[in-house]
């Protein structure tokens, strides 16, 4: 029995095993942790700018004006679908006001057009499209409105909280809310005071598990540029005291980065469009991004802790161009090519603690649900060796981030033999770190935690050989 006691003692002495993780909140929320995992979704913007070649309607257009001759939705389920994306958040309204839905509360909407005798209905489309091709559906619903005759007013907030629940009530359910904060831009532009605590009481009310997205969240904060990139350091916590979206949010690079001891969970998302404009503009025909160029994009948000939102815009006719898809593809197979082989699968895994070595390898075994816990991370290595040597040119580190993130300044050592051949110096890890070089051949990669803000959980410490072109310039 003593000795069963014994045995007991040892194995819960032993790091990671069981003491307590010391870690510092804020935490994601259930919804926002599994906004996370979403990774890489589709932005579709679509609406009368598609047919007048404009990006900002005037809200002036003539209803007729939207009329696409063969609308798909289901085509473009497909092809998020086939290129990995994990839901599609649609332009319900833009600043033009035009409402892609028959809303009660407007004059300006789909029913009002001769597309499919005013019986048309783009959200119904999609939102069931989106659930036969189990992807989830967003919705971006523009505050500002250059048609509505409400705008300007105080009766435009009722306005648009009632658009915001015939949209829960007809379409949902509804994953992600898009708001920007555009107010009367331009000259003579009517300026509105958007009720924005109301906005949010609504939608809480309502649907609780949808996640908000503006400038200042409150559940996930756009990134501070339209060019699909994330800070390098990327903290998910942002202090919103004081800020609103539009003209009242916090600094551009402090979107950008986050704050280091903000007091709310409110990450990145990174939105970008696969054409240099939002809308389809014919001549843009030739301009959309290459699959290497979606792949950096890929690394410069997803592999910084941040999602990527990337607008595929539908053409006339409704439909996603084959340019787009052929792009869509060819970048959901440089993902799947990059990322298939592992290697750290199949090397030896060591978690060093304050001269001892341990055979522990929760931090590389392919499951980012075991992690291990460093205890005293200045007393801790992570290790993976190779034997033969193999030649790896990109990191991808995990941290556990259910309870809060942590990791502030962390090294990473690539060995061949005895000999340190490179050092890189990298700041926050959070969701997901991609960090690529040059090629090394690595007897050894060694991970060492330089700095954090409470215990850091390690979850992931994945080895790859991606081709060289790719990487991270
Ligand atoms: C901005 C808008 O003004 C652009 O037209 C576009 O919709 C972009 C995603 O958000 O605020």
């Amino acid at each position: 029995m003593i000795r069963f006691l014994f045995v007991i003692f040892f194995l819960l002495s032993l790091p990671g095993f069981s003491q307590p993780a010391k870690i510092q909140k804020p935490a994601p929320t259930k919804p926002q942790l599994a906004w996370h995992d979403m990774e890489f979704y589709l932005f579709t913007h679509f609406g009368p700018n598609t047919f007048t070649d404009k990006e900002w309607g005037e809200g002036t257009e003539a209803e007729d004006i939207f009329n696409p001759t063969n609308l798909d939705c289901r085509q473009w389920c497909r092809i998020a679908k086939a290129a990995g994306a994990k839901g599609i958040i649609i332009t319900a309204k833009h600043h033009d006001g035009f409402c892609l839905w028959p809303s009660k509360y407007s004059t300006h909407t789909v029913r009002e057009s001769k597309w499919k005798n005013g019986k048309g209905d783009v959200l119904k489309e999609l939102s069931r499209a989106c659930k036969e091709y189990g992807l989830k559906f967003g919705v971006y619903i523009s505050p500002w409105d250059r048609n509505h005759p409400k705008y300007g007013t105080a009766a435009y907030n009722e306005v648009f909280v009632n658009m915001i629940r015939e949209i829960f009530a007809n379409y949902g359910p509804i994953w992600e809310l898009w708001w920007d904060g555009a107010n009367g831009e331009g000259p003579n532009g009517k300026k509105q005071v958007y009720d924005w605590d109301r906005f949010k009481r609504t939608v809480k009310a309502i649907s609780p598990n949808t996640v908000i997205f503006s400038d200042v969240g409150p559940q996930v904060r756009w990134v501070g540029n339209e060019n699909g990139i994330a800070g390098q350091t990327n903290w998910n916590l942002l202090d919103t005291v004081g800020f609103t979206p539009g003209a009242g949010a916090p600094p551009v690079d402090t979107l950008n980065r986050g704050n280091i001891h903000g007091k709310n969970w409110i990450p990145a998302e990174c939105d970008v469009s696969i054409r240099p404009g939002w809308f389809y503009h014919k001549e843009e025909d030739e301009k959309v991004k290459t699959p290497e160029q979606l792949f950096h994009l890929y690394l410069k948000s997803v592999g910084r802790g941040a999602n990527l939102l990337l607008n595929v815009p539908p053409n006339r006719r409704g439909v996603i161009d084959e340019k787009d898809s052929v792009a869509l593809i060819g970048f959901k197979n440089l993902r799947e090519v990059s990322f298939k082989n592992n290697l750290s699968l199949t090397a030896k895994k060591e978690f060093h603690y304050d001269g001892m070595i341990y055979k522990r390898g929760e931090f590389a075994d392919g499951d980012p649900k075991t992690f291990q816990n460093p205890l005293d991370y200045t007393k801790a290595d992570f290790w993976l060796k190779f034997d033969p040597v193999k030649s790896i040119n990109c990191v991808v580190l995990k941290e556990l981030i259910e309870k809060g993130q942590q990791v502030k300044e962390a090294k990473l050592y690539l060995l061949t033999g005895a000999d340190v051949v490179k050092e890189i110096t990298l700041t926050t890890i959070g969701h997901k770190r991609i960090v690529t070089f040059p090629a090394v051949d690595v007897s050894a990669v060694r991970l060492t935690i330089t700095d954090a803000k409470g215990t850091p959980l390690i979850s992931e410490m994945e080895t790859y050989l991606i081709n060289e072109n790719l990487i991270e310039k």
